[in-house]
């Protein structure tokens, strides 16, 4: 390198590092509010290691492509997938959700979608995307899909009804074992948005809490997406949707005469191999017992939490199913805006008067006793308290 091209470099560097430090940072333990975590040391590493694969083109990587095969293998058993089953790789929750409208548009040739009013936004981009019609099921005091309500409106037989396997807002599971009978009996497509929940509740039964089966042990269940990026400890951009039946992909797949593969399947073209390698090789290393603990762990943290947070006279929405906390306000944008220039970032949820922050497995009991005093201050001077 000539002393011309390091000079450029470190200019280079300086700028992207200045800009950079005006991120928050996920290490630094003070953003609450994400449903992301800082990427495993290992996630990290195996990334950079895999930057220049293309899993578009996958003669090109036929190892790489095996990385994602047994990396579905992985997620397909996690969730219970019978042998029929297939999965694709996704960049997250809204391209998961975005598959599974298109295959069960493409199946049933219909436009209604029937989900809750807790469903996530990328509905609304999906709606508008494909041209499809969303209709809204109410929730319940507990904030779950309400089951009769549903009943009445699948009459008219939608595209597909979709489930919340954790809902974005407070982590809420609908009656999923419910909801699956009754789509059996209408035979409408059932999608479980499981992005937040898959890496949570399979843990959770495991320590012995009361949660609903939500894959595909569960016979309506036609899809489930689940995402690596949120509680699978990955590197983003990583998410998973499986189908109960492999033939279902032929309605997602066109002709791909330029590259390897005579088909390609799903939404996007060329896409890194790096988040699945990281992705595996972090499956590999936690396994379900690490995973296990890692649950425990955030839900210990949850617990205190709540404690800490009922103890200065604030209140929850709904008692926390998973290591998600609403915390009912009357100006949560007020608190919001006040956190954020005190270095602390948790989410708003304007619509339920909260606001929501999630326990990460970076987020320590030590964080919180660091958080609580903030918050209260913070409520305080605004007339919260
Ligand atoms: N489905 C559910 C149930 C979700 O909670 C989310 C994202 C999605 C789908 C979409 O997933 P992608 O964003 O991966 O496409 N829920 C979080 C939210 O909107 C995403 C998030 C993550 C937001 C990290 C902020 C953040 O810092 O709140």
């Amino acid at each position: 390198m000539t002393s011309l091209d390091t000079r450029k470099k470190q200019k280079i560097f300086k700028e992207l590092t200045t800009l950079q430090q005006r991120d928050f940072t996920f290490s630094s333990g003070r953003i609450l509010g994400s449903m992301c975590t800082v990427p495993h040391p290992i996630a990290r590493e195996i990334y950079q290691q895999f930057l220049e694969t293309n899993l578009g083109d996958p003669e090109l990587c036929p190892g790489t492509k095996e990385i994602e095969k047994r990396y579905i293998a992985f997620i397909s058993k996690l969730l219970h997938a019978p042998a029929s089953s297939a999965g694709q790789i996704v960049s997250g929750g809204t391209e998961g959700n975005i598959t599974a409208m298109w295959i069960a548009k493409q199946l049933s040739g219909k436009k209604e979608i029937l989900l809750p009013t807790s469903a996530h936004f990328s509905f609304q981009k999906i709606a508008s995307l494909m041209d499809m019609r969303l209709t809204e099921v109410p929730v319940t005091k507990e904030y779950v899909m309400d089951i009769n309500a549903l009943k009445k409106k699948i009459r008219k037989t939608p595209a597909a009804v979709v489930g919340l396997a954790g809902s974005t807002e407070l982590g809420t599971i609908d009656p999923l074992p419910e909801i699956s009978d009754l789509c059996s009996e209408e035979h409408v497509f059932f999608h479980v948005d499981a992005a937040f929940g898959g890496f949570v509740i399979p843990f959770l039964k495991t320590l012995h809490y009361k949660v609903p089966a939500f894959d595909f042990s569960l016979k309506g269940v036609s899809s489930v997406s689940i995402d690596s990026h949120k509680m699978g400890y990955a590197a983003i951009p990583l998410g998973t949707i499986v189908i109960r039946r492999k033939q279902w992909l032929s309605t997602i797949s066109v002709d791909s005469p330029y590259i390897s593969s005579e088909k390609q399947t799903g939404i996007l073209g060329t896409r890194s191999g790096a988040p699945v390698a990281a992705a595996y090789a972090i499956a590999q290393y936690l396994g379900f017992a690490g995973y296990t603990q890692m649950v425990r762990s955030c839900m210990d943290v949850t617990r205190y939490a709540q404690k800490r947070i009922e103890e200065i006279g604030l209140n929850l929405v709904v008692s926390p199913t998973m290591n998600v906390l609403g915390v009912k306000l009357k100006r949560p944008g007020v608190i919001v805006k006040k956190l954020s220039e005190r270095g602390w970032r948790v989410n708003k949820v304007e619509r339920l008067s909260c606001i929501r922050i999630v326990m990460m497995p970076q987020i320590t009991k030590q964080i919180i006793d660091e958080f609580i005093p903030v918050l209260k201050k913070t409520c305080d001077e605004v007339g919260e308290l």
